[in-house]
């Protein structure tokens, strides 16, 4: 607290910093409702992180992250249920992250919603949190990594996060797991699109889901020749998420990703590359409000005014550096 006190400000955006420490302590003594808040405060300001990390970063690290990820309606949802009820009965604790793509007043059901209102509800090794992906803008690189290391730091042995396959959005997940299930299936999305676009290479393991629909060996088969084609070792399994087949050996296959990745050293890279890359955002992040503020509120305007003048955005840019003094050449 001293610290704070000495070269920080008394509050961060609404919260105070001593309403941020009292939270913080409460989630090392293993507070899930000082951790729901802390969350709260971390998705809609990153600057209370900063203070999460000082206590929670040296106590991080246990907990194995799974994404999930895949075109919408493909029965993601559906099946993180499933492999939660999973890792359940091998007396794994697991923490969900659903990045929903709809909004709660929009009409579409959270997958938190359901989750909790589910089966786990009640089931104190079970802990699950939406994020509203509108919030996000660009925003799941910077706001999910601390929100999982609260979720770790809670101690669960399990973080399972959700996100939609849209376009490219597939890849912010590989940064902040350690090992992705790409779902797909036969008619939601077109598994062949994702193959052109090069988004299977961010399957660690693959899974055909609504398996009992017409076409689903087809689309299998197709993945396994995309990744073989791409030299790639990787598992393509069959799932029925609303039964729960196959589950258990998407389970299997994960546990067996992991594990071999911890005993390899492949598991400590990727954290580095990880944590490498999301160092860079939160720099990237701290100077662009750096030159904001070096213009205050001259900056909208003196950017219009270059353009208008018929400066070239580039000219303009290198003009704006000069000014703030980040001159000589990068
Ligand atoms: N036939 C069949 N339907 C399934 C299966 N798994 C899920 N579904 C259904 O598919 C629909 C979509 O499932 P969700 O789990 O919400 O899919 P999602 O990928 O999470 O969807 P978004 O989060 O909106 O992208 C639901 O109606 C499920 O009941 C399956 O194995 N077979
Ligand atoms: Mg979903």
């Amino acid at each position: 607290l001293s610290r704070h006190a000495a070269d920080s400000p008394a509050a961060i955006g609404e919260v105070s910093i001593v309403e941020l420490d009292r939270l913080v302590h409460g989630v090392v003594a293993g507070d899930r409702r000082a951790a729901a808040r802390l969350m709260s405060h971390i998705e809609s300001d990153v600057d209370a992180l900063g203070v999460a990390d000082e206590a929670i970063y040296s106590m991080v690290g246990n907990a194995r992250v799974v994404g999930v990820t895949g075109p919408p309606g493909s029965g993601k949802s559906t099946l993180v249920g499933r492999i939660v009820s999973e890792y359940r009965a091998r007396k794994l604790s697991v923490a969900v992250l659903a990045v929903d793509p709809s909004s709660p007043d929009g009409g579409g059901a959270l997958l938190g919603d359901r989750l909790r209102m589910g089966q786990h509800a009640g089931d104190d090794g079970v802990f699950i949190r939406s994020m509203a992906a509108r919030d996000l803008l660009g925003g799941l690189a910077i706001a999910a990594p601390p929100v999982i290391r609260v979720m770790d730091a809670l101690g669960f042995d399990r973080i399972i996060v959700e996100t939609v396959g849209v376009g490219q959005s597939e890849f912010a997940v590989r940064d902040v797991a350690d090992c992705v299930v790409l779902v797909s299936a036969p008619g939601a999305g077109d598994a062949l699109q994702a193959m052109k676009s090069g988004i299977i290479e961010v399957g660690d393991i693959h899974v055909v889901n609504k398996a009992d629909r017409e076409g689903a060996v087809h689309v299998m088969r197709d993945i396994q020749a995309a990744v073989a084609r791409r030299g790639k070792r990787r598992s393509v399994l069959l799932s029925q998420a609303d039964s729960g087949a196959g589950v258990r050996e998407l389970v299997d296959s994960l546990e067996h990703y992991l594990s071999s990745a911890a005993m390899d050293g492949s598991h400590r890279e990727r954290r580095l590359r990880s944590l490498q890359k999301e160092t860079l955002t939160l720099l990237e992040r701290r100077a662009v409000q750096h030159i904001q503020l070096g213009f205050g509120d001259r900056f909208q305007a003196e950017m219009t005014e270059g353009l208008l003048e018929g400066r070239s955005p580039s000219d303009l840019a290198a003009h704006l550096a000069t000014q703030l003094g980040l001159t000589g050449r990068p």
